[in-house]
């Protein structure tokens, strides 16, 4: 079963965010149309019945809208990371108080690092990309935090991408979608599987809400293939987004 969700914390994106940290240039974003995307992404996930609480941007902190990176929220916990981009370790600070509203908090500690779009749930397994972002510490610690809960840990090499939701993601329960080089990782093998298209590789990251499968907009194929194995999906445009390597999940904590 995948998990229900009733609240979403997101962020505003700062007026700096076209200054955030990106892998390569992919063109330059346009802020007014990125706070359109932003807004249209609060209201598709009000319409699918969550309670959106929509923080103030960090205008010192250019990626903070990626609160996804800054925490894992799990039924019983939350986890604040400690972020391995050095520019994004003040990320944390600010959400944890609004994250402690809501469930007992704990804390990724140096030497570790994790960011949280290496996270990836599926049911009572937590697959944790081990990436330019997360080190061996971080995903030791996560996988003793969340152990009380009966989360199982597996730590997955990210050898592309930014992190392991860049190109890993559950569309629903038992199901992956997967792009690239991950396709063929042995710890996926035993879910069923559905391997997005080299040319619409972005569109791996897809935010399961409640039943409805949100999916970027402009790659068709791919939601071609999650409707016909049976998931309904809507089509979100975060294409300023992406351009600073951000997708659909990392705008959002979901819980
Ligand atoms: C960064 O490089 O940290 C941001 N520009 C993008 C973060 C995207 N977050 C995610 O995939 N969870």
């Amino acid at each position: 079963m995948s998990r229900r969700f009733s609240r979403a914390l997101v962020r505003t994106p700062a007026r700096s965010f076209a200054q955030g940290l990106r892998m390569a240039d992919r063109g330059r974003p346009d802020p007014e149309l990125m706070l359109r995307q932003h807004q249209q992404y609060v209201e598709v996930l009000r319409r699918l019945g969550l309670e959106v609480t929509v923080l103030q941007p960090l205008e010192g902190f250019p990626d903070a809208h990626f609160v996804e990176d800054a925490a894992v929220v799990t039924p019983r916990l939350a986890v604040m990371t400690r972020p391995g981009a050095l520019e994004r370790q003040g990320e944390t600070g600010p959400l944890e108080p609004e994250v402690a509203r809501w469930r007992e908090v704990a804390h990724i500690r140096a030497p570790g690092t994790l960011d949280g779009g290496d996270v990836l749930e599926v049911g009572q397994e937590v697959f944790v990309g081990l990436s330019g972002r997360t080190n061996r510490q971080g995903f030791e610690q996560l996988g003793r935090l969340l152990a009380p809960q009966g989360y199982r840990c597996t730590a997955v090499r990210v050898s592309e991408g930014l992190h392991l939701t860049s190109s890993v993601t559950c569309p629903g329960s038992g199901t992956l979608l997967l792009a690239g080089a991950f396709a063929a990782v042995p710890e996926f093998q035993p879910y069923r599987r559905i391997v997005v298209e080299p040319a619409e590789s972005a569109a791996a990251n897809v935010l399961p809400v409640n039943g409805t499968v949100l999916v970027p907009a402009g790659f068709p194929r791919t939601r071609r293939a999650l409707e016909a194995a049976g998931f309904p999906t809507l089509e979100v445009d975060n294409s300023e987004a992406r351009k600073m390597d951000g997708a659909l999940t990392c705008m959002s904590l979901l819980f």
